[in-house]
C-alpha cells in the first residue's frame, strides 16, 4: 500500500463529512477503524436466528469510543487557539482528553469522582499528564462545575456537550454501514450521558440521506450538503439504549439523585443529552431498558468466555440487554443486530478479578511433574 494511503485516523478518513478544512492541523492517534466482529457462540446459545455483531470500540488508542469524539474536539480546540481542555468524567473521557491534550501539547484538566473510577482509567490520566481533580462528589456534580468554570476560565469543555465530540463519534455509524453494506436493523448501546447514541443517530441519518430518504437531522456543519461515499442505504436502525438499574434516569423519567452501579463508566444520573436521546428513541422507534449489575457482569463474563472479547462492565450492558430482547422477541428473529462495546475490559481489572474467584488457577512448584499433574487434573 502506498504510504499516502495508510490509515491515519477517522478525521482524515471522513474528512468530507467532518467540520475540518484542508489546512486544519489534525490532532489524531489513529483512532477509529475498529473491528466489527460477528458473534459465533452466543447466538447459538440463544436458540434464535439472529446475526449479532459487536463493534469493538475498546480497541481505540486509549481503549474507548471517546477517542472518536476527542480527536475532533481537541482538533477544533487547538484550531481556535485554546491552550487547555477540561472535562468531568467517569473515567474514559478523562483518559482520552488527557491523551489528545498531550498529543497537542496543551493542558488537560479532568474532574473525576473520588474512588469511583476504574484503575486503568486513572492510570491513563496520570500517565498522559493531566491535571487531575478528584472531587468528593459524583460525575453530575463535576459536570455542573465544569460548565460553570468554563464560562470564565480559558478552557475548552471536551465533554459531549461539545458538538464536535458528536461529529467525531458519528463516524462509528459510517464504518458499520460500510462493512455491512447497509444499516443494521437494531443498534444497541450502553447509555450514560446519551452522547454516543445521539452521535450514532446523526451518523446513520447522514448515510440515509444519501439515498434520498427523508432525514430529520442533517449535518450541522455542511447544511446537509454532504454525500456519504460509502455503501448506499435508505434505512436507519432501531436504536436501543441500556442503562444500569441503579443509574437509569431514562427509565425513571428524570434525573437520579445518587446513581450507583458496578459499571462506573455509566454512573450518571443527569444525562447531558437528555432531550436528544428521547428524539432518537422516537425517530428510530427504539426504547430504553435497564439491567441489574449482576446481569451486566454476567454478560461481560459470557462475552469473554464464549467469544474471546473482553469489554468493560458498562459496555456489556449492550450485549446483555440485546440478548434479553432477542430471547423475549422484542428484537425479532431474522434481525441483524450491532452492539457497541464502548470500552476495553483492561480498563477495570479490579471488577474483572473480583468476579473470577472461581478462575481455573492453581499455584504449583516450578517443576515438570507439578505442571503435568495440573494439566491432567484440568483436562
Ligand atoms: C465505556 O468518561 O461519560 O451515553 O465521563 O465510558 O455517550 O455518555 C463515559 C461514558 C458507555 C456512556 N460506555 O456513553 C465519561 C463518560 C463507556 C463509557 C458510556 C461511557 P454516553
Amino acid at each position: 500500500m502506498p504510504f499516502r494511503d495508510r490509515y491515519t485516523g477517522l478525521v482524515n478518513r471522513y474528512r468530507d463529512h467532518l467540520p475540518v478544512n484542508d489546512d486544519t492541523r489534525i490532532i489524531g492517534l489513529g483512532e477509529g477503524n475498529t473491528p466489527l466482529i460477528r458473534l459465533k457462540n452466543i447466538p447459538r446459545t440463544l436458540g434464535k436466528d439472529v446475526d449479532i455483531y459487536v463493534k469493538y470500540e475498546g480497541l481505540n488508542p486509549t481503549g474507548s469510543f471517546k477517542d472518536r469524539g476527542m480527536t475532533m474536539a481537541v482538533t477544533h480546540a487547538v484550531d481556535e487557539g485554546s491552550n487547555a481542555v477540561i472535562c468531568a468524567s467517569t473515567g474514559n473521557t478523562s483518559a482520552s482528553a488527557a491523551a489528545y491534550a498531550a498529543r497537542a501539547g496543551i493542558t488537560a484538566f479532568v474532574l473525576i469522582p473520588e474512588g469511583k473510577i476504574a484503575m486503568g482509567k486513572l492510570a491513563q490520566a496520570m500517565m498522559y499528564g493531566a491535571v487531575i481533580m478528584q472531587i468528593r462528589g459524583n460525575f453530575d456534580q463535576g459536570m455542573e462545575l465544569v460548565k460553570q468554570v468554563a464560562e470564565t476560565a480559558p478552557v475548552t469543555i471536551v465533554n459531549s456537550v461539545n458538538p464536535y465530540r458528536l461529529q467525531g463519534q458519528k463516524t462509528a455509524a459510517f464504518e458499520i454501514i460500510e462493512e455491512l453494506g447497509r444499516a443494521p436493523d437494531y443498534h444497541c448501546l450502553p447509555v450514560g450521558n446519551a452522547g454516543n447514541i445521539t452521535a450514532h443517530w446523526i451518523g446513520y441519518s447522514e448515510c440515509a440521506a444519501t439515498s434520498g430518504k427523508e432525514v430529520t437531522r442533517a449535518c450541522n456543519f455542511c447544511s446537509g450538503q454532504c454525500r456519504f461515499a460509502g455503501a448506499v442505504t435508505g434505512s436507519r436502525p432501531v436504536m436501543v439504549g441500556y442503562q444500569a438499574s441503579g443509574s437509569a434516569p431514562f427509565l425513571r423519567g428524570g434525573p437520579v439523585e445518587d446513581p450507583d452501579t458496578v459499571a462506573t463508566a455509566i454512573r450518571i444520573g443527569n444525562p447531558q443529552s437528555w432531550q436528544q436521546a428521547w428524539t432518537v428513541q422516537e425517530e428510530s422507534g427504539g426504547w430504553f431498558d435497564e439491567l441489574e449489575d449482576s446481569e451486566i457482569l454476567q454478560a461481560q463474563k459470557l462475552l469473554s468466555e464464549k467469544e474471546g472479547i473482553f469489554c468493560e462492565p458498562a459496555s456489556a450492558a449492550s450485549i446483555g440487554g440485546a440478548m434479553r430482547d432477542i430471547r423475549n422477541g422484542r428484537i425479532p428473529e431474522g434481525s441483524t443486530v450491532v452492539c457497541t462495546l464502548t470500552g476495553n475490559g483492561l480498563k477495570d481489572p479490579d471488577t474483572a478479578i473480583d468476579q473470577c474467584r472461581d478462575a481455573r488457577m492453581v499455584t504449583i512448584d516450578a517443576e515438570l511433574t507439578s505442571v503435568k499433574k495440573a494439566i491432567l487434573d484440568e483436562m
